[in-house]
C-alpha cells in the first residue's frame, strides 16, 4: 500500500499541532480564561495532504490561538480511528467529537442526506452552492439534527465524481454493464450502479487502494483531488470524466457534546471552521481542474464521455422514479428548485 495511506503517526501529528497556544490575556478572550481546557477529537477518512485536512488544521490552530489554548481540537486524518462506518458510530457515541462525512454515506442513518448525490442533478458549482448553502441544505441539516448530530452550516466540497478503471475506459453507459466497481457504503450509490447494470461492492474508503490493487474490483469513482491525493493512479489506468454526481462532506458533531460547549466556544469554532470551508472549496475547485494534467503525466488515460447514454440508462431503469418516491415530493421540490426537473 502507498505511504500516503498509512498516514503519519498520531502522536507526531498531535504534538505538531499543539505549539501555538498563547495566553488569553494577550488575545483578550475573556470567557475562555474561566473554563478548563476543552479537548475535541476531529477524525476523517482523507490523507493529511488533502485540502480538507490542510484547511481544518489552519482552523484548529486559529481556534487554539483565539481561545488562548483553551480549545484544543486534535485531528486524526486518514482513517486512523477507523473506516467511515466505524467513525459514524463513534461520533454518535461520543468517542469522536467531530467527523466530516459524505451525505450519501450518512444516508444509512438519515435517508434524505443522500439527495444531493442524485445522478447528474447539478450542472455546475454555482448551482451546488446555491442549493447546499440555501434551502436544500437547511432542509437536510434539519433531518440530520433528528439523529442527535449537530451539522455545521457549510458542507465541505469533495467534488464532481469521475470513474476510473484498471481494465477499460468508460465511454458509454454500456461500458458499465457488468463492471466491477467499488462504491462507498450507501444505498443511493449502490442503487445507481445497479441501475447501470454494474456489479457494485460497498467498500469503505480505508480499503479502496488495496481493493483496487488486488483487483477485488476493476474500478471506482471519485473526484480528481482524491484520485491524486490517495494515489489511486498507481492502481488505475483509465479516468473517464463521467462527472456523474456532486459529493460533499457534512461536518458532523456529537449533538450532546456540541450542546455542552459554551456559546462563545461554539462561536469561535463556527467562525474558523466556516472560513476553512470557504478556502477548502476554492482549493478543491482548482485541484479538480488542474490535476488532469498531472494525472496524465503519471500515465492515466483520460476520456470525456457524453452524458446522454448514462442519463438515459438510469431513466430507463427507473432510478429517478424510485428515488423520487423514496425522498418524497417535499424534498425533491427543494432540490429541483435549483436543478430543474430530474427524470
Ligand atoms: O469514500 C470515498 O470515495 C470518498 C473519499 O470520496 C468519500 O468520502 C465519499
Amino acid at each position: 500500500m502507498s505511504d500516503i495511506n498509512t498516514g503519519i503517526k498520531r502522536r507526531t501529528f498531535v504534538s505538531a499541532l499543539s505549539a501555538t497556544a498563547i495566553p488569553a490575556a494577550i488575545t483578550g478572550a475573556p470567557a475562555f480564561a474561566q473554563s478548563g481546557t476543552i479537548t475535541l477529537k476531529w477524525a476523517n477518512n482523507i490523507p493529511v495532504t488533502h485540502p480538507s485536512n490542510i484547511r481544518i488544521k489552519e482552523a484548529t490552530d486559529a481556534i487554539r490561538q483565539e481561545t488562548g489554548g483553551k480549545v484544543d481540537i486534535q485531528i486524526f486524518p486518514n482513517n486512523q480511528l477507523g473506516g467511515d462506518t466505524d467513525m459514524l458510530s463513534q461520533v454518535r457515541s461520543g468517542a469522536i467529537d467531530i467527523f466530516p462525512l459524505s451525505g450519501l454515506i450518512l444516508q444509512t442513518l438519515v435517508p434524505l442526506a443522500g439527495i444531493n448525490g442524485l445522478a447528474f442533478a447539478f450542472k455546475d458549482y454555482p448551482t451546488v452552492w446555491a442549493a447546499m448553502d440555501g434551502d436544500l441544505g437547511v432542509y437536510i441539516r434539519a433531518q440530520i439534527a433528528k439523529v442527535n448530530l449537530h451539522t455545521f452550516d457549510k458542507i465541505l466540497d469533495n467534488g464532481f465524481r469521475n470513474t476510473t478503471s484498471s481494465t477499460k475506459p468508460i465511454v458509454t453507459a454500456e461500458d458499465l454493464r457488468g463492471f466491477k466497481i467499488r462504491v462507498p457504503i450507501s444505498p443511493l450509490w449502490t442503487s445507481m450502479f445497479k441501475a447501470f447494470g454494474s456489479a457494485p461492492t460497498g467498500i469503505n474508503f480505508a480499503e479502496v487502494y488495496s481493493a483496487l490493487q488486488t483487483k477485488v474490483v476493476e474500478g471506482q469513482e471519485n473526484p480528481l483531488a482524491i484520485i491524486e491525493i490517495a494515489k489511486l493512479y498507481e492502481v488505475q489506468k483509465f479516468c473517464s470524466m463521467t462527472g456523474h454526481m456532486w459529493d460533499g462532506q457534512w461536518i458532523l458533531a456529537n449533538g450532546k457534546r456540541w450542546a455542552s460547549l459554551p456559546a462563545d466556544v461554539q462561536g469561535v469554532i463556527n467562525k474558523h471552521v466556516n472560513t476553512a470551508v470557504v478556502k477548502q472549496r476554492d482549493d478543491i475547485r482548482r485541484l479538480n481542474t488542474d490535476l488532469e494534467t498531472q494525472l496524465k503525466a503519471k500515465g492515466m488515460i483520460f476520456n470525456y464521455p457524453e452524458v446522454t447514454s448514462f442519463r438515459d440508462a438510469l431513466s430507463k431503469a427507473g432510478f429517478y422514479q424510485e428515488w423520487r418516491a423514496k425522498f418524497g415530493d417535499e424534498a425533491m421540490s427543494k432540490l429541483e428548485k435549483y436543478t430543474g426537473r430530474l427524470a
